[in-house]
């Protein structure tokens, strides 16, 4: 905990309120360290104002002074991928799994996806709302400052828009900034079977009307697989997102090729999302249109896959990788996004400046916050962690366990806010 120092009383009116000094800062600007030794950081009105090393540091007088004795600062960290709201949980199929039984045949048993969905439309919004805070807040705790959250279980309209609820009022809760996604389009609702287009045509129609009247997402995804749906029913929805102003994610590329990727480019998609069968022509699309490439080494370790995304094509075209928890029942119950990061580099052969971008500035970028969020930047939102660890990798290389960090959330300590 740093020490901190109150101003006098009859400081004159505050050009700055806040100094937090004496750690090496990770300003991550441009996906890089950028290290700044023995580095302040001054904030006002909950932004940084001032970024920059001790020897340079202007006079703020008036501001309350927060001294660290060494470690790192680095940018809140951004999980830009999580399904946090469901009912339930599936650590049935966990074990049936690992008895032997494949994820596609426990979807196509009616199991997977739609035995979730069934706890979901069956829970009130209460409910709802008291799990998810329960795996909110060990993400919380180890540093992140701003999370996504799909719906995507309820697959009907009125329990889509309980979901959606549920995930904008855990933004009001908690010191965490909190952006909202429609996955309708993730699985088809048992009434529609066999009837994908017309469940395309009500979330189309209906849904997403009701969904950008009452501000009730930030983004519409999809997931575009054989066990979804077809390159041709995302676009719809995409198109129907694009006509109310919301922009469009993509889960693509998760169990096999169909473009998705090249798709969602094309829309110019914030993010494309899995990836793991992702080609050449995939990764041009998305550098072309500034896609971020969203890993999330989580559902490859449950899901025991063997083919990595390919990470050399996004480096050698210039697409930002972001990585994310991917947190849900069925595929990735990660509750850390640090495990992530530590599994991003040893399964995906991400390096660990990779790794820490990706839950930094491309995570940011995933979320279209790259203007706000993201790094220790001067107009940035002041959300930053100081962690007492020797350099960056260290972030990156312990695996599990509780890392003590203090959390600023828009420049106020979040040991000073109501968790
Ligand atoms: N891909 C995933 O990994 C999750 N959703 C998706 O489209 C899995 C969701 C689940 O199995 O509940
Ligand atoms: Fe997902």
């Amino acid at each position: 905990m740093p020490v901190t120092t109150s101003p006098h009383s009859s400081a004159p009116s505050r050009d700055c309120d806040s100094l937090w000094r004496g750690a090496t800062l990770v300003t991550m600007q441009d996906g890089h360290y950028n290290l700044i030794e023995n580095g302040v950081i001054a904030v006002r009105d909950g932004h940084i104002l001032w970024v920059g090393s001790e020897a340079d540091c202007p006079d703020f007088p008036g501001a309350v002074e927060h001294a660290f004795s060494g470690g790192i600062i680095t940018p809140g960290l951004v999980d830009c991928h999580t399904h946090l709201v469901f009912g339930g949980d599936r650590s049935a199929e966990f074990e049936q799994r690992l008895n032997g039984v494949s994820y596609a045949d426990i979807a196509a048993a009616g199991g997977g996806i739609l035995s979730t969905v069934n706890a979901t439309r069956a829970a009130s919004e209460e409910e709802l709302l008291a799990q998810a805070l329960f795996r909110l807040q060990p993400l919380l705790a180890e540093g992140v400052t701003c999370v996504e959250i799909k719906s995507g279980y309820g697959l009907s309209v009125e329990s889509e828009i309980k979901m959606l609820r549920v995930i904008r009022r855990l933004g009001h809760m908690l010191p965490v900034e909190v952006k909202s996604t429609c996955l309708a389009a993730h699985a088809l609702p048992p009434e529609f079977k066999g009837r994908a287009d017309d469940y395309i045509q009500l979330i189309c129609d209906t849904l997403l009307p009701v969904v950008a009247r009452e501000h009730l997402a930030d983004a519409v995804d999809a997931f575009c697989e054989h066990l979804a749906f077809s390159p041709e029913q995302v676009e719809r929805v995409f198109t129907a997102a694009q006509a109310l102003g919301l922009p469009v994610k993509i889960h693509a590329e998760q169990l096999s090729s169909l473009h998705g990727s090249a798709l969602a480019a094309r829309h110019h998609a914030l993010s494309a999302d899995h990836l793991e069968y992702a080609t050449d022509a995939d990764a041009i699309a998305m550098a072309a249109s500034g896609t971020v490439a969203v890993l999330l080494p989580g559902a490859y370790y449950l899901l025991r896959e063997t083919q990595c995304p390919p990470v050399a094509l996004f480096r050698q075209h210039g697409v930002p990788m972001a990585l994310a928890s991917d947190a849900n029942p069925g595929t990735s119950p990660a509750l850390s996004l640090r495990l992530m990061l530590n599994m991003g580099c040893t399964l995906f052969r991400l390096t660990p400046e990779e790794a820490l971008a990706g839950v930094t500035c491309h995570g940011a970028r995933a979320l279209g916050l790259q203007a706000t969020h993201g790094t220790l930047e001067v107009g940035k939102v002041a959300d930053f962690i100081h962690w007492p660890l020797s350099r960056p990798a260290e972030l990156v290389y312990w695996l599990g366990g509780q890392l003590p960090c203090t959390v600023v959330y828009r420049g106020h300590s979040r040991g000073d806010v109501r968790l």
